[in-house]
């Protein structure tokens, strides 16, 4: 292999980086904090398999954003390696690769609705344009002495002259060094500088992280939260925001401008609706604590909590609107384009459905939805729990599907019968002696009757469980344990109030959710 092979490498890898940051810097001007590299990253996840990016969520947790967008980047500073390869022989394809790419650029951003239009196309043409001038220049400046150094060494090991190829590379290898560093460099900067912008001007439109959220009116809570079961290291009753699951397919949040947001209730509806933010503060609210969970969560999963959610009850929305017989189906619809359907009964059968626009007293935080969320008691989050809402359309059940429905989701998804032991964690050092075994069981809408837990496949022994609080919420439970030196195999499941023994049958995630018992190996020192 020739050695200007590896130095045209550099020059297309360090080209392709400089684009990538002129295609950021340029995105910040978007007044949505948009960006290129993450409008491709969200039209992989559209068109991944629903069951590879569970896999990707479970393996990487929600490490899977950066990672995605690493990988992106590091396949764009890739093919720039190629097109500087290429680009050796063939000046031509050069212009070709980079316009390729910033056509897969504009096709994506513009399918991203969080993005404004003239700025998808300007930020990838400029990326383009800038990729090839420079990828030209650096190859043009390749060192003159490139090809020699390969050159055969003759009998006592002394390299034969330099033979430069005329008409191509002029420059002395450190020059060429230097500009290919100053372009990385600039590269680095370019996208550093970027984002910072990009996250400025999220702030000036209004939803930006450090966007001030307007006070929500006071509302007396449903239910007081009890005095938590005092184990150390159990799941809080209510859990705190910081500390609240996130999953969405969301790359950059949508940002808002309250001034203009408006939430629209329509499609199958005798009267559609529109509201202000202030005027969707101004109607009756409700503060409900209930525990949501993720369909991706797994036995003895994270993707579980339960807040104090505050809103305003979709019924009476609803019945303000008139929804007509035909609308079998409640479809939330977000910013960012995701929608979710569940049954309109489930928002009429007597349990909580909000448009939730507080959580835990506070204003919806934007990673949770603000301005508004939709928030259904006893339906997993992927069919019901709408972040960042734009509209509430009535439909046809059978011809309209959520989000994840397509992808190999349940068209149904109520939150299962589950149970989890957070004490004693995994990896903990038992003492011998009498120590808690402790943790939380859900059955959100029927409630939990009772907790039993099993050590080393022995008789299922009734756990002590935590105060009431509601059918709607978690519920702790704890079961004393006279714990022996060894290794122990420890077991729970729940009860539920309609009499549903947790079933031991395991089932993946995909398609409504996880089954089986949460089951905790744990080493008991003497
Ligand atoms: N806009 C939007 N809303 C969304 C999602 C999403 O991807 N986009 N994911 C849903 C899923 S799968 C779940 S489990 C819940 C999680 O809500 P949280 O992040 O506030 O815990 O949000 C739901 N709402
Ligand atoms: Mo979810």
């Amino acid at each position: 292999m020739p050695r200007r092979t590896p130095l045209a490498a550099l020059a297309g890898a360090v080209s392709a980086g400089l684009a990538l940051g002129v295609g950021e810097l340029v995105s910040a001007l978007g007044s949505r904090g948009q960006s290129l590299v993450g409008s491709v990253a969200g039209e992989v996840v559209d068109r991944t398999p629903g069951s590879v990016i569970h896999a990707a969520i479970e393996a990487l947790g929600t490490s899977d954003k950066p990672v995605l967008l690493s990988i992106i980047v590091v396949v764009c500073v890739g093919l720039g390696a190629v097109a500087g390869i290429l680009g050796l022989r063939h000046r031509w394809l050069i212009t070709v690769m980079f316009l390729g790419a910033a056509l897969l650029g504009v096709l994506t951003g513009l399918r991203d609705p969080l993005t404004s239009r003239w700025v998808v196309v300007l930020a990838a043409l400029g990326a383009a344009a800038t990729g090839i001038v420079v990828l030209h220049v650096l190859l043009s400046r390749l060192p003159a002495d490139a090809t020699a150094i390969d050159a055969p060494a003759d009998a006592e090991g002394v390299a034969a002259t330099p033979v430069p190829i005329p008409g191509r590379g002029t420059g002395s290898r450190r020059a060429f060094f230097a500009l290919s560093g100053t372009v990385g460099l600039g590269a680095v900067a370019l996208a550093i500088g970027g984002r910072a912008l990009s996250d400025r001007s999220r702030t000036v439109a209004g939803g930006g992280a450090r966007t001030p959220r307007p006070p929500l009116p006071e509302v007396a809570p449903s239910a007081v939260a009890p005095t938590d079961l005092a184990v150390e290291g159990l799941s809080p009753l209510i859990t705190p925001t910081s500390q609240f699951y996130r999953i969405d397919t969301a790359f950059t949040f949508p940002s808002v401008d309250l001034d203009r947001w408006r939430l629209r209730i329509d499609g199958l509806v005798d009267r559609p609706l529109e509201y202000s933010y202030a005027e969707l503060l101004a109607l009756p609210q409700v503060e409900v604590p209930i525990t949501i969970a993720c369909v991706s969560n797994e036995v003895g999963g994270s993707l579980v909590g339960t807040a104090f959610w505050q809103g305003v009850p979709l019924g009476a929305l609803l019945e303000t609107a008139g929804v007509q017989p035909e609308g079998t189906q409640i479809l939330g619809r977000s910013l960012d384009g995701f929608t979710a359907g569940f049954p309109t009964a489930a928002a009429l059968d007597g349990r909580t459905a909000l448009v939730a626009v507080g959580m835990n007293g506070e204003p919806l935080p934007i990673r949770h939805g603000f301005p508004a969320r939709l928030i259904v008691e006893g339906l997993y989050g992927y069919v019901s729990a709408t972040k960042w809402l734009r509209s509430i359309e009535l439909c046809d059940w059978e011809r309209v599907n959520g989000y994840w429905v397509p992808l190999g989701w349940s068209k149904e998804g109520p939150i299962k019968l589950q149970s989890r032991i957070d004490v004693p964690r995994a990896g903990d050092t038992v003492r011998a002696g009498m120590t808690p075994i402790a943790g939380v069981a859900w059955a959100p809408g029927v409630g939990v009757a009772a907790v039993e837990v099993q050590v080393d496949g022995g008789d299922w022994i009734p756990a002590e469980l935590g105060p009431e609080f509601t059918d709607a919420t978690w519920r702790q439970w704890m079961l004393p344990w006279e714990a022996t030196a060894g290794r122990h195999t420890l077991r729970v499941r729940a009860i539920s109030r309609d009499g549903e023994v947790q079933t031991a049958e395991v089932a993946p995630v995909e398609p409504n959710g996880a089954t089986g018992h949460h089951t905790r190996q744990v080493t008991v020192r003497a």
